[in-house]
């Protein structure tokens, strides 16, 4: 319940991609709390300000944000790629483009977010080891890969498998070449069968694809 609580707080409003955002920071803040008996003043309830602005629902990939302020958690990216364990259903997938890891469309369009600054925070920073790295280069790793990178990372809750998982629908979306191809051909021989039924379906969708020369990539 921390977005409507912060909302009753003062802290900003839900807009309509179920976040919470205010004039000032944007949305990009994660909430937290401290429990007290102190007999604080209560704060007034923020005001919402999205107006007849709609970019995060046009923006969403997978129609995720079904109505303003309404989303379908079932096809947000995040759920699929962090809390889901198990197969990602098949319509969604190539949607999903290259998002190997949580989504953030919905926050990246909103106008509110032009005011946002980044975090002095260290924890918050993109570590240097992962970023800018080739989908091969996570396709590559072994299990002891997956925990050595990720230690002390919200990264690790997707877990080995299902992080490999996400790694082999974004090759399965990714435009076709040898090095894409023999990725995929690696994670289809995974010993993890969720991992090899996710890599077989990339298989399927570049074998499609070079047949018709199309490419479905959002990148
Ligand atoms: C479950 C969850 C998810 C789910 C569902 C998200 C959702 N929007 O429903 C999934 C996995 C999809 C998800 C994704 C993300 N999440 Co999340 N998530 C949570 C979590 C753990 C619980 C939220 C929850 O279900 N609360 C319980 C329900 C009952 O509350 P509610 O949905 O707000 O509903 C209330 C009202 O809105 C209203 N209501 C809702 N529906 C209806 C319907 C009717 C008819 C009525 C009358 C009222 C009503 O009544 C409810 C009670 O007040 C919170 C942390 C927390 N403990 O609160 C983080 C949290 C919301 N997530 C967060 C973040 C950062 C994300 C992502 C950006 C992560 C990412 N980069 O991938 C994405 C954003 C996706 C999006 N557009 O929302 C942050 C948001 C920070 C912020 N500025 O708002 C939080 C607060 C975590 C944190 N501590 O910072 N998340
Ligand atoms: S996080 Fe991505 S998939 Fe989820 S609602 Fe926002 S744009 Fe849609
Ligand atoms: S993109 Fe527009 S509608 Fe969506 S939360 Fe931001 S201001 Fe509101």
């Amino acid at each position: 319940m921390e977005k409507p609580l912060a909302e009753k707080a003062g802290l900003g409003w839900i807009g309509k991609h179920t976040n919470l955002l205010n004039k000032t920071d944007g949305s990009w803040f994660f909430l937290g709390e401290l429990y007290t008996d102190l007999p604080l003043p209560v704060d007034q309830p923020a005001t919402g300000h999205c107006g007849s602005c709609r970019a995060c629902i046009d923006a969403c990939p997978t129609g995720a944000i079904v109505a303003p302020y309404e989303l379908d958690a079932r096809r947000c990216i995040s759920y699929l790629t962090i809390e889901l364990r198990g197969s990602i259903p098949e319509h969604l997938r190539p949607l999903m483009g290259n998002r190997i890891f949580g989504c953030d469309d919905c926050q990246a369009v909103c106008p509110w977010n032009r005011f946002a600054q980044a975090s002095g925070e260290g924890d918050f920073s993109p570590r240097d080891a992962v970023t800018d790295r080739e989908l091969n280069w996570f396709a590559s790793w072994t299990e002891d890969d997956f925990h050595r990178h990720t230690a002390g990372s919200a990264i690790r809750r997707a877990g080995y498998e299902g992080f490999l998982r996400n790694v082999a629908v974004a090759l399965g979306n990714a435009p076709t070449s040898p090095i894409i191809v023999g990725c995929i051909d690696k994670l289809a021989r995974h010993p993890s069968p969720l991992v090899r039924e996710h890599a077989e379906w990339a298989r399927k969708r570049h074998g499609k694809e070079a047949d018709s020369g199309v490419v479905h990539y959002r990148g």
